[in-house]
C-alpha cells in the first residue's frame, strides 16, 4: 500500500480565462473546486493506477470536511489529523493562452500539541505500508524540520520515501542524516538549494555529486518540456518525452510522483519507474482536471519516452 502525506491540503480552485484583466472584474464560467495540495493530487492520481493509497496530513473547518466527503467517493482512504483551523484554499488562474498564475494561501497555523500529536498518528499509519509520498509545503507552526522527523519513523520501519518538497523543508532533509528514497525537485527548486544556476545536464550532474545529496537513492530532476535528468545510485539518466499540448499544467510534478510511487511499488527496474513516473505526469498535463489522467493515453505516451543510461 501507498501512504501519501499532505501536511498542508487545500480546496484546489481552477479558473480558466481568455484574458486575466488585472485591477478589473474577470468573471468566470470555466472552473473546478476539487481536494488538493501536491499529495492528494499524488493519491488521486494513484487511484487511476488502480491504487487505493491512504491520505494523511492536517484537515480542519468546513473546506477540510469537504475534502473528507470527496476523499471516500474517489477511493481515498482518509486518515486525516483533525484540526481545529480551517484547511485552506489554493487558486489557479488558466489564462492567456496557456500561462498559468496560482495563489496558494498559508494555511492553518497547527500548534505543538497537534504537532506532536501527528507524529505519533503518523508512525502508527505506516503498518502495512511500502511506500509514503511526502508533498508540499509546511502549514506555519511547524518547524523547517517536520520533514526529517517524518522520514526518521519512516526509514524506522523500512518504508521508502519518495520526498516533493522545497525551499527550506527539503534543504533541511538534505542537511540531515535522514535521507527519503526518492526527491523530485524541478529545475529551479534544485537552483534554490546550492544557490547556482543549472544551465545544462553536466551542471546539473556536478550538482547532484554534492555530498547534500548522499544517501539519496533516486533524485528524478524534472525539466518541464525538456524532459528530466535522473541520477539513480550510481547511475545517470537523460529523459526526453514527446511535446504535447499541455491543457492544465498544475499538478503535473504531483502525477510525477504517483508514477513513481506506483512503479517502486510494483518492483519495477529504474528504466522503467522513470518511464512510468514520466507518462503518468504528461498524461496529467493533458487532462484539464488537476490530478486526474486518462489511462487510454498511456501506452501512446509510454512510447515516446526516451530514457538514455549515461
Ligand atoms: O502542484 C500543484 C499544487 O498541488 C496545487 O494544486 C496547490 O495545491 C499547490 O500545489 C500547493 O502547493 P504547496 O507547495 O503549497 O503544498
Amino acid at each position: 500500500m501507498i501512504l501519501t502525506v499532505t501536511i498542508n491540503p487545500s480546496v484546489d480552485i481552477s479558473y480558466r480565462l481568455n484574458a486575466l484583466k488585472l485591477d478589473d472584474v474577470n468573471r468566470v464560467t470555466h472552473y473546478s473546486k476539487t481536494p488538493g495540495g501536491k499529495g492528494l493530487n499524488v493519491a488521486r492520481v494513484l487511484t487511476h493506477f488502480n491504487e487505493r493509497p491512504s491520505a494523511t496530513g492536517f484537515l480542519g473547518g468546513a473546506l477540510g470536511q469537504f475534502i473528507s466527503t470527496q476523499l471516500s467517493e474517489i477511493g481515498i482512504k482518509d486518515y486525516f489529523f483533525q484540526t481545529e483551523k480551517e484547511t485552506r484554499n489554493c487558486i489557479a488562474l488558466l489564462h492567456d493562452e496557456g500561462k498559468q498564475t496560482e495563489i496558494l494561501e498559508s494555511g492553518p497555523v497547527i500548534d505543538n500539541k497537534e504537532s506532536q500529536a501527528f507524529l505519533d498518528h503518523f508512525s502508527k499509519l505506516l503498518k502495512g505500508i511500502e511506500i509514503v509520498t511526502i508533498s508540499g509545503s509546511l502549514p506555519r507552526g511547524l518547524p523547517s524540520d517536520y520533514y526529517v522527523e517524518l522520514i526518521r519513523l519512516s526509514n524506522l520501519k523500512g518504508k521508502r520515501v519518495i520526498l516533493d518538497s522545497s525551499g527550506g523543508s527539503l534543504k533541511e532533509v538534505l542537511h540531515s542524516e535522514e535521507k527519503p528514497f526518492a526527491i523530485k525537485p524541478n529545475i529551479d527548486e534544485l537552483e534554490n538549494i546550492l544557490n547556482e544556476p543549472l544551465e545544462n545536464d553536466d551542471s546539473i550532474m556536478e550538482c547532484l555529486n554534492n555530498k547534500l545529496f548522499n544517501g539519496i537513492d533516486c533524485i528524478l530532476v524534472s525539466k518541464g518540456a525538456n524532459g528530466a535528468f535522473v541520477k539513480w545510485n550510481s547511475d545517470y539518466f537523460t529523459v526526453t518525452i514527446p511535446k504535447v499540448k499541455a491543457v492544465n499544467p498544475v499538478g503535473s510534478g504531483d502525477a510525477t510522483v504517483a508514477g513513481l510511487a506506483k512503479s517502486l511499488k510494483d518492483h519495477l527496474e529504474p528504466e522503467k519507474c522513470i518511464t512510468t513516473a514520466m507518462t503518468s505526469g504528461i498524461l496529467n498535463a493533458l487532462n484539464e482536471k488537476t490530478g486526474e489522467i486518462n489511462l487510454l493515453d498511456y501506452t501512446t505516451i509510454y512510447e515516446k519516452i526516451k530514457v538514455s543510461k549515461l
